[in-house]
């Protein structure tokens, strides 16, 4: 989705970023170049959100209270009729889809884009992936279990089944290899890494899968790295929401 921006849209609700040495940007949306809208809990918005802390970008996140409701209420639908988490606002354009605001970033950032046209292509492949196989089951995995505690055991089965198939198929690729595509850190891999950095709530030991834990660990050493709870604002969620 790439819509424009109304300057009443702009003016909503926009709140200023946890704190400068948190988020590595200036309070305030109006000083900020970029907004994103997301939350602590959501991986597709912290594959955004890495792009700008790993670019030392200027950003502001604007929470999005998805445990609250907002993404089903009307005002979140017009901004994104998808009524998902991430979008992000830059310079009176709004996109959603975090491979699409990724592929943005990457032209707008001018980091961890594609080289040459076969590049491109193979980044587009991952994403494509990541988004159909490993983040779609990973992520409803987690959530089952660490955010819907009643979940039927079956379908937990099933979401784990189908998240090991994907698990391996990127510990096949990450053999021998740094990154997911060409020897540095690129899109691909911030989109595939987004929820991959909760082990504990996905329910996952990254030593069954060793390619995968060391391409992390080269992650998670990029010198402005951060983990999603400190990126984005909303971690812990409040007693109330979590017991629920
Ligand atoms: N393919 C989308 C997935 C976005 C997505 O599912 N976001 C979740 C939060 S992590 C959301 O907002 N879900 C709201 C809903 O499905 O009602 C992307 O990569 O941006």
């Amino acid at each position: 989705m790439s819509t424009k921006v109304s300057e009443a849209d702009k003016a909503s609700k926009a709140t200023p970023a946890r704190s400068s040495a948190q988020t590595g940007t200036h309070a305030g949306a109006q000083l900020s170049q970029y907004t994103l809208y997301c939350f602590a809990q959501s991986g597709n918005a912290y594959k955004c959100a890495l792009a700008l802390q790993l670019a030392g970008a200027d950003w502001t996140p604007r929470f999005v209270d998805y445990f609250g409701g907002e993404t089903r209420e009307s005002a979140y639908r017009h901004l994104n009729v998808m009524g998902e988490a991430p979008v992000l606002e830059h310079r009176g354009m709004r996109l959603s889809q975090s491979g699409v605001i990724l592929d943005y970033l990457a032209e707008s950032l001018g980091q961890f884009g594609a080289a040459e046209a076969v590049e491109r292509r193979e980044i587009l492949r991952w994403l494509l992936w990541d988004n159909h196989k490993l983040t779609s089951y990973t992520a409803t995995l987690r959530f089952m279990r660490t955010f819907a505690p009643n979940s039927e055991p079956a379908v937990l089965a099933f979401l784990r089944g189908r998240a090991e198939t994907a698990w391996g198929v990127l510990d096949a690729h990450l053999n021998g290899r740094r990154y997911v595509v060409g020897d540095r850190l690129t899109i691909a891999d911030l989109s595939l890494c987004g929820y991959l950095f909760w082990p504990d709530e996905i329910g996952v030991d990254w030593d069954l899968y060793s390619n995968i834990r060391d391409w992390l660990s080269r992650i998670r050493r990029e010198p402005r790295w951060v983990h999603p709870y400190e990126l984005m604002p909303g971690h812990p969620l409040p007693v109330a929401v979590a017991s629920r």
